[in-house]
């Protein structure tokens, strides 16, 4: 068994050099900082903590309890909110919760369609089945890609579902909630948003802000446009006693047990990183995602929105059915060193061979790349899709396009590596 851990580790390592190379445009991703890591494989990781700061049903919890309590101040200050729990471990985790929390197994509940950019938490196979509540599909704008605020009024008038939920994996732009909630008013219905994608640009001041524009609750993961570690976060903006304790039950122990002790303290690092450098880093990473896009759309390329600016977050859409389609363009982008995912959109049908593709800024702007990079990496799409030249040439232009962006920044502790992890604990397993 020596030799398949050994494995394990090169396998492991391989793989931290293959993105160290590589150039990675994943929506959903990011990087960790050097002191979030080192919390994270810290002894926390060993240890037991159910319940709330104060009220374990373990001892030995002094230190975390305090951890927590800071994390969750930390969360609130951030996000300007009187309520956090950062108990979920996972975007679905806190989005079952809130489920749990607001819902009852029957209720019709408002979302996207999954081709429109929706999360998988609201599909019947996902959190929604597993809670057994009833999407009430909001109806698209394709050209905006957004929602259709009109028809979407008269859906909600006439099914009235009692939580209407607000949030995407293909986050464009801002969702209309300020203009549908005299709507959510009007049918009693609580807004509900999930901001896994665009929860560091809300917290960086550069998305909306929906905790203040109607949403009551929101969820989210925190390792997207916020560089966290990959778990969970529940706010709110409430006072009311019954909401906090429906929220803090639907945590614990309606969907977690112990909650990941050293994620949550490797969390409560990167929301005082956010608060310290959140505000610049969101300003890029936007700044960099229009960038790409009009770079793209440049060279050809079928950007979506382009009326609109193409996006406002850190993600953009490209339809590359021309190109050969989402899943080839994908497959032969990571022969090339170039990382990124087929999407659906909006009219597509089969999610394994959608029309387009989906990128995002939040990596390569986290190791300090801007729109000149944003523009060399329009030339590598370029340069293996429409001129077609080999996968082997491109990558190695991405590799020497990405050696000279291989540190951190926006954190504390920036131009440490940001892929080589053996680096913390000062040894190499060679
Ligand atoms: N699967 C993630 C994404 O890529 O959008 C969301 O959980």
């Amino acid at each position: 068994m020596a030799a398949t851990v050994a494995r394990l580790r090169a396998i492991t390592r391989h793989h931290s050099a293959r993105f160290e190379s590589a150039i990675p445009l994943i929506a959903s991703e990011n990087l960790l900082s050097p002191y979030a890591k080192e919390l994270l494989i810290s002894d926390l990781h060993s240890r037991y903590a159910e319940g709330l700061p104060g009220e374990r049903y373990y001892e030995g919890n002094e230190d975390v309890d305090e951890i927590e309590r800071t994390c969750l101040d930390l969360a609130r200050r951030l996000f300007r909110c009187s309520f956090a729990d950062v108990r979920p471990t996972s975007g679905t985790v806190a989005n079952l919760a809130v489920l749990k929390a607001l819902t009852e197994t029957g209720d019709l509940v408002g979302t996207s369609r999954l081709a429109d950019g929706a999360h998988i938490s609201s599909a019947g196979f996902g959190a929604f089945g597993l809670r057994g509540v009833k999407p009430v599909y909001y109806p698209w704008d394709a050209e905006r890609m957004t929602i259709d605020v009109p028809k979407a009024r008269e859906v909600l008038r006439a099914t009235r579902p009692k939580t209407c939920l607000f949030g995407l994996s293909l986050f464009l732009f801002p969702m209309p909630i300020d203009e549908l909630r005299p709507t959510l008013e009007e049918i009693g219905a609580r807004g509900w948003y999930d901001a896994a994608h665009v929860l560091g640009l809300i917290a960086g001041g550069q998305f909306q802000d929906p905790l203040h524009e109607g949403c009551t609750v929101l969820s989210a993961s925190t390792h997207k446009t916020l560089p966290g570690p990959q778990h969970g976060i529940l706010l709110a903006q409430t006072e009311d006693p019954e909401l906090r304790k429906k929220l803090e039950s639907g945590a614990f122990p309606g969907v977690t047990s112990n909650h990941h002790l050293h994620a949550m303290a490797a969390l409560a690092v990167s929301l005082a990183e956010h608060l310290e450098f959140g505000r610049e880093y969101a300003r890029r990473t936007v700044e960099n995602a229009q960038a790409l896009a009009l770079a793209l759309h440049e060279r050809g390329f079928d950007v979506l929105a382009e009326p609109l600016g193409f996006t406002k977050s850190h993600t953009i859409a490209v339809r590359v059915e021309k190109e050969g389609g989402g899943a080839a363009v994908a497959q032969q982008l990571a022969a090339a060193g170039v990382i990124a995912n087929k999407n659906l959109l909006p009219g597509d049908r089969s999610p394994k061979n959608p029309g387009g593709i989906r990128l995002g800024s939040p990596e390569v702007t986290r190791v300090g790349m801007g729109p000149k990079e944003m523009a060399r990496i329009a030339d590598l799409f370029d340069r293996l899709l429409h001129r077609h030249e080999s996968p082997e040439d491109v990558r190695a232009a991405a590799a020497e396009l990405k050696h000279d962006f291989t540190t951190l920044q926006y954190c504390f502790a920036a131009g440490e590596a940001a892929y080589r992890y053996y680096d913390l604990v000062g040894r190499d397993p060679s």
